[in-house]
């Protein structure tokens, strides 16, 4: 009889037996299990624990290699909801052996008396849900049904070990063993010939301590990873010291932190470093030996930049190329493939150093593949390695496994969790799927998980979850199932967070890579652990927000909708300028608003390096205008862009959007030349039109002697200055040149009336607000003036226009005149192509380095500006944004295309 229809039967048998019936079931008893049990209880509710092993732990049960360690701190990696518990339990060390580990767990258990509720060695084969009932029927392999309301999956990420995949396994007779199912008893290894496969953290971990005991061993690696030795040892002092010295205040930073371990934001970028400083900092890193410091506490842009990020990778395998004596196994062992964090990093203890050892030998199976695994041997294209042991370190099925291919789910209307999931894993917050009414996962695909400490990952959902649970309890609400709306608005917010980090740009177990088949894709939130923290909280304070909720005796409650829609890292700016709590802008008066902007701006991340800078004066129509040029690195005469910077007509400068422009500059692979036009209200209108119009034409008479190309030049501008290059444009066509061979005009002013809907929509809290823009007209032009097309270029003539790329944000004030300016030169015959940016804010462009989403956008003005000029598409590495779907979708009006 097949397995399958053993398994069936087997199924059918155990579903018939009565059920034990009760309010929750849990599934899993290790980290999240047990502080679901202890929580669910105290909270008054019914409940069973469900566990395959025979006791608890989790993937610390699993898990028993020769080397388990934790790689997060073990202060940090604990249980933080008691701190009676903190005190009754000490660590011995920095990362604690996994039987140290299973030993708390254990204590844990016995503590809260844990074990009474958890039924151990039993297996759950099937979850339906009854839509009559309301309830969810859970069939085991040991023992009676379970019917409980709500089914928690507190099944870990990484507990689905991922079969071998190579041919010929079953033919091995020697001994087989798999890291994430290591024997209970001693394996003895000594004397032996070993192979390994695998050099993910259990491979990497377990090798050198193999490398002791084996005859030989022989390594198996398929991609090279990146390890930082771990220093284990006594917890260090400094972080013992800050733990000891406000435990509470310690672990409340951790909850609010990107990763869930209490380090500060890094604020200097690399390019701001020497070299001697970046070492320094790196060096400092390697002799910390811990992974959540080296991948944050280097520079600001380690971990969201392919330059910044590049810069750690050399000099971590510089470290490789120093450690392994063989040049050619240390070329093996470097990786090159992945930027540093991309993959999941491993800390180690002597694992470089054990490739020196003469009995260990690696195989690159990038050069020769494993063929076949014989009775005996493992055969690559080039060789064959007799072994008596082979020991699997390949990993799991990660994040989705557990929960998805361990047993069939069905929820409402008989849909399977396998086939909604069938393209990636979707979901509400990593915590519920639609359809799936009184599912709940604990750290699933969605949430934070795998990539922060999972301690404050877990607690922060085990306290989510049951503090739901008792909220609908008392509300006599008895099923909860997260909108399809809501749903998808995460899954668009997951990809928005995804465009942040450098995850994306790696084939790993995060992105489903490691398993043949599966569906690509980034797994966990990269959005990190504080800000995902924020989100739920807002939902419970938004009233369930995305969630219907119902029950027997009360009215059905659905407050739909998506709980975030502007991009991550503006809801991040926007979030720290409400806490600042500022008073208005236009408050200060026109100084003090200035004062605040150059204060504003002295803050943030310095512009990038361009070939040169260069300050200097020109001619305006009655006085003379400060400019800033920015010359790229490469060999000249390059074209030029003449730029406009935002400020409402009254404040900023030539060098107030220096990293836009620095930006364009190195994108474009153009000179940019910001142009220093007059403000009101010493100069009202048209000072900064006519300013705007002479600078742009004494730049093209002079762009020879400034190193630019002859012929026409592109205007651009931003806000208040893309309003003086649209008028710039229009001016320059009727007064006789000069030649302009294309417009770039993000967020630009283009009409005097405030009816349109994007000024009532987005009113306030976007940091440009209506009432500032009331001010700046107010300052800069009398009402008499303001239909001027200088002032009001959507009133003007349009026909004959250069070319444009028009940008609107989607919570701007200025969005919707933006757009009606696009649409009007379009319906004129001007080529326009149009970018409306979902999720940003007036000064998600300008922001540089710190609306990392906004690189997309960036990279398609520059192409715009590339294209007006004449010249090929950019650099490899923007195409190679375009290509990663890094860019939002941009569309061409149809009018201009003809
Ligand atoms: P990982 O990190 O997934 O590592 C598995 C390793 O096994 C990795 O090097 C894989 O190479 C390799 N592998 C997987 N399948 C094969 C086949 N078929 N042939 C050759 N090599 C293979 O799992 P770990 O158990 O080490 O660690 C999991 C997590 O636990 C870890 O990240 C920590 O969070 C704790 P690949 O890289 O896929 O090319």
């Amino acid at each position: 009889m097949p397995d399958a229809m053993v398994d069936a039967r087997a199924s059918h048998a155990t579903s018939n037996a009565n059920a034990l019936e009760v309010d929750v079931a849990v599934v899993g008893a290790g980290f999240a299990g047990l502080y679901l049990l202890h929580r669910l209880r105290k909270a008054g509710f019914t409940v069973v624990a469900l566990e395959e092993a025979d006791d608890v732990g989790g993937t610390w049960y699993w898990n028993r290699y020769p080397g388990a360690r934790c790689d997060i701190q073990t202060i940090d990696y604990s249980y933080t909801f008691d701190p009676e518990l903190e005190r009754a339990w000490q660590w011995s060390e920095k990362y604690a052996t996994q039987p140290e580990i299973l030993r708390y767990f254990g204590f844990v258990a016995d503590r809260y008396d844990l074990r009474r509720d958890i039924r151990f060695h039993t297996k759950v084969t099937a979850a339906n849900w009854d839509q009559a009932s309301e309830r969810w029927r859970l069939t085991t392999d040991h023992g009676a049904a379970v019917s409980c309301r709500y089914y928690i999956m507190a099944t870990g990420c990484l507990s689905a070990p991922k079969p071998p995949e190579i041919d010929g396994v079953k033919d091995f007779t020697g001994e087989v063993y798999f890291t994430g199912r290591w024997p209970h008893q001693p394996v003895n290894l000594a004397g032996k010939r070993v192979a390994v496969i695998g050099t993910g953290s259990s491979g990497i971990q377990s090798i050198p301590l193999i490398a002791e005991q084996a005859a030989q061993l022989t390594v198996f690696q398929r991609t090279p990873n990146f390890a930082l030795p771990a220093h284990n040892g006594a917890s260090p002092t400094d972080r013992m010291a800050l733990l000891e010295g406000d435990r509470a205040g310690y672990r409340e930073q951790a909850r609010w932190s990107l990763t869930g371990v209490p380090w500060p934001q890094q604020l200097a970028v690399s390019w701001q470093l020497s070299d001697a400083e970046r070492r320094e900092r790196f060096e400092k890193a390697w002799a910390a030996g811990d992974l959540v410091y080296i991948l944050t506490q280097l520079w600001a842009d380690q971990g969201v930049d392919v330059d910044g990020n590049a810069r750690v990778a050399e000099l971590f395998r510089e470290k490789i190329r120093a450690i392994v004596k063989d040049p050619e196994t240390a070329a093996a062992l470097t990786p090159h493939d992945h930027p540093f964090g991309a993959k999941r990093p491993c800390l180690d203890t002597n694992y470089y150093a054990t490739y020196n050892r003469p009995n260990v030998t690696l195989v690159n199976l990038r050069q020769e593949p494993i063929k076949q695994i014989t009775a005996s041997s493992i055969k690559t294209d080039k060789r064959t390695v007799d072994v008596d042991v082979i020991v699997f370190a390949t990993g799991f099925d990660a994040m989705t496994g557990a929960i998805m291919a361990v047993h069939p789910i069905t929820g409402r209307g008989g849909k399977s969790l396998s086939e909604v999931w069938a393209n990636g894993p979707q979901s509400y917050l990593g915590l519920t799927v639609a359809g799936f009414p009184n599912l709940f996962m604990i750290t699933g695909p969605g949430s934070p998980s795998v990539l922060s400490n999972m301690a404050v990952s877990i607690e922060q959902h085990v306290d989510w979850v049951v503090d739901r649970l008792i909220a609908l309890r008392e509300k006599g609400f008895t099923t909860i199932e997260a909108t399809e709306t809501a749903q998808a608005g995460w899954a668009r917010h997951m990809a928005d967070c995804s465009m942040l980090t450098l995850h994306r740009l790696a084939n790993t177990w995060y992105t489903g890579a490691n398993v043949p088949g599966k569906a690509q894709g980034v797994m966990p939130y990269t959005g990190g652990v504080g800000p995902y923290r924020s989100i739920c909280n807002e939902i419970v304070s938004g009233g369930m927000l995305g969630f219907k909720l119902s029950g027997q005796n009360v009215a059905e409650q659905c407050n739909d909708g998506e709980v975030v829609r502007l991009q991550p890292d503006v809801r991040l700016v926007l979030n720290m300028l409400e806490e600042m709590k500022l008073p208005p802008i236009e408050s200060f008066g026109a100084q003090g608003a200035r004062d605040f902007v150059a204060q504003f701006n002295a803050s943030r991340p310095a512009g990038r390096p361009v070939g040169e800078v260069v300050d200097g004066t020109l001619p305006g129509p009655d006085a003379a205008l400060p400019y800033r040029l920015y010359r790229p690195a490469t060999p000249g005469p390059h074209p030029i862009v003449v730029y406009f910077h935002g400020g409402g007509w009254v404040l900023g400068d030539e060098q107030s959007d220096d990293p836009f422009c620095r930006d364009m500059c190195r994108r474009t692979g153009m000179i940019v030349v910001s142009v220093g036009y007059r403000h009101a209200p010493e100069h009202r209108f048209p000072t900064a039109a006519e300013d705007g119009f002479a600078a742009a034409r004494w730049i093209a008479e002079h762009a020879g002697e400034l190193g630019g190309q002859g012929g026409p030049v592109l205007v651009a501008g931003w806000s208040a200055g893309a309003n003086i290059a649209a008028v710039t444009c229009q001016l320059a066509r009727d007064r006789g040149g000069p030649e302009i061979a294309g417009q770039l005009l993000v967020c630009p002013v283009t009409d005097c009336t405030f009816d349109r809907p994007s000024y009532n929509e987005n009113a306030a809290g976007y940091f440009l607000t209506r009432s500032l823009m009331y001010w700046f007209w107010d300052i800069y032009c009398s009402p008499a003036d303001r239909t001027d097309p200088r002032a009001s270029p959507l009133r003007g003539k349009l026909k004959g226009l250069p070319p444009a790329f028009v940008v609107t944000c989607e919570f701007d004030p200025l969005r919707d005149e933006g757009i009606a300016y696009a649409e009007a030169l379009a319906a004129a015959g001007v080529p326009v192509e149009q970018l409306n940016a979902r999720g940003h804010f007036h000064s998600s462009f300008t922001m540089v380095d710190v609306v990392i989403t906004g690189v997309s956008g960036r990279v398609q003005m520059a192409e715009a500006l590339r294209r007006f000029a004449g010249l090929p598409p950019g650099s490899r590495q923007d195409n190679e944004d375009v290509r990663r779907g890094r860019t939002a979708p941009r569309h061409e009006i149809d009018a201009a295309a003809k």
